[in-house]
């Protein structure tokens, strides 16, 4: 009997919401993902696209990320096949990917077509290839190629032959038709069409099986609207046969709330909706309500609701609907339009409101190239205080009115307390390590602090 993991959509490095903690949490899906499939014991691993978030700008936390996972896997002598996803590579350039640099490392084995005069599909050399063998096991593998993945799907399948009485699997980072609304889907007749015993799926972020289609979806939560989908990984047994089971992970809580907010007193019945139980969780309260009304409800007011839930953050989004009908152009000016799109773009990132920064910054530079303005400019942010701040916490406007840098140094006081807290967590939590590799270390819960990179014995992230 045969044995495999087939996992998809692991998107380390995602700081979703600006969150670092959110970070960390995608990338303990994985860690629990990786754990569980080696626990059972299986013959390899199959990631089929997006194990990173972004495909430029990877940091040092991220790539140290991946690289501790899969020198687990590597350590238990199991061999991981991935291809590329949209969020993994540039699409048709021949460029080198992160995936190309782990599996360089020897991490795993990075599945790709060459394109030469057509399609070439070659077996794995150790540095590239489109296939790999194992003993009674052939694995295909296609990276993602957006609006294209028909016309390649339709050139590869040409160039499989199958393995004479083996599994033969195909892997791509593609989705099929009728699931959700993504770029890169192609009708599912396609992938029933090719000869093989079983696709490996990846790119659509819920959980689907369709004959021998199977999908994982994505291990945590990757955007609000994506909730109620079920997700997890494949643990696959074959013996002639396929049984294939979906295996949860467990993943962070979400909140999400909307409330229409027609008068002031309507503000009870949010707090109402929000007396449920959850551990730690994301919240996301969407308010309803009409220009006048906005300016009467103070957002930190509006978060606060939520802190009985303690929990990791909470975002809200504003849905202001215009009392009475305006012409759009008469009277919202050019600027206010470019702020209210900046906040927008902004608002996934750790920045706070600094959408007003960002338009006097391109002003300084836009009209000429007067240093001296620009260099007011950046004074201007040291002495507010607002370097160093994290989320907007909407206490930006009273430290500017408190003077000069005050608040800075107390924002810096409180990090290096936290700091120090965190060293003395950390050495404890070394010393219980140690004491309990002799008892059962197999049946505690690893739980790694990604940001220092190592195994802090289940101390310091409570689940
Ligand atoms: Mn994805």
């Amino acid at each position: 009997m045969i044995r495999f993991a087939h996992i998809a959509d692991v998107h380390l490095g995602y700081r979703q919401y600006g969150s670092e903690e959110r970070a960390i949490d995608f990338a303990q899906a994985f860690m629990r993902a990786i754990k569980t499939a080696l626990e059972s014991k299986v013959d390899f691993i199959l990631i089929a696209g997006d194990i990173f978030h972004r495909k430029s700008e990877m940091d040092p936390l991220t790539l140290t990320q991946a690289i501790k996972v899969l020198e687990k896997v590597k350590k238990a002598g199991v061999p991981v096949f991935a291809v590329e996803g949209n969020h993994d590579s540039a699409y048709f350039k021949e460029t080198f990917s992160w995936l190309d640099y782990l599996a360089q490392q020897r991490l795993l084995v990075n599945l790709k077509p060459r394109f030469e005069d057509g399609i070439v599909v070659e077996e794995w050399d150790g540095k590239s290839g489109a296939y790999a063998d194992l003993d009674c096991v052939r694995i295909y593998g296609m990276k993602y190629y957006g609006s294209m993945t028909e016309r390649v799907l339709e050139m590869y399948s040409k160039k499989m032959r199958r393995m004479k009485n083996g599994l033969n699997i195909f892997m791509a980072h593609a989705g099929i038709e009728g699931y959700v609304k993504i770029h890169g889907c192609v009708p599912s007749t396609k992938f029933h069409r090719l000869n093989v015993d079983y696709v490996a799926l990846g790119h659509v972020h819920r959980s689907f099986v369709e004959g021998k289609i199977h999908n994982p979806g994505s291990l945590e939560v990757c955007d609000v609207s994506e909730l109620g989908f079920d997700r997890g990984f494949f643990l696959v047994d074959w013996d002639g046969e396929l049984k294939a089971e979906l295996i949860r992970v467990p993943t962070r809580d979400f909140v999400v709330v909307t409330h229409e907010v027609r008068k002031e007193s309507d503000m009870n019945e949010l707090k109402e909706k929000l007396s449920i139980k959850a551990k730690e969780p994301v919240v996301y309260i969407n308010l309803k309500c009409s220009r006048s009304m906005r300016k009467f409800l103070d957002e930190e007011v509006v978060k606060s609701y939520a802190s009985h839930l303690s929990p990791l953050l909470v975002k809200v989004r504003w849905e202001v609907t215009d009392d009475s009908f305006r012409p759009l152009t008469s009277d919202i000016s050019k600027e206010s339009i470019e702020l209210k799109i900046l906040a927008q773009l902004l608002e996934n990132y750790d920045y706070g409101r600094i959408e007003e920064e960002v338009v006097k910054l391109k002003n300084a530079f836009s009209t000429s190239f007067d240093m001296k303005r620009v260099d007011e400019f950046i004074d201007s942010l040291l002495f507010d205080g607002f370097l160093g701040k994290s989320t907007g916490s909407g206490g930006r406007e009273t430290d500017r009115e408190d003077g000069k840098g005050r608040s800075k140094n107390k924002d810096m006081n409180d990090e290096e307390n936290k700091e120090d807290k965190k060293e003395i967590e950390y050495s404890k939590a070394g010393k219980t390590k140690t004491e309990r590799k002799e008892a059962h270390a197999e049946y505690e819960e690893e739980v790694w602090d990604w940001r220092k990179a190592y195994d802090t014995g289940g101390k310091a992230r409570k689940r």
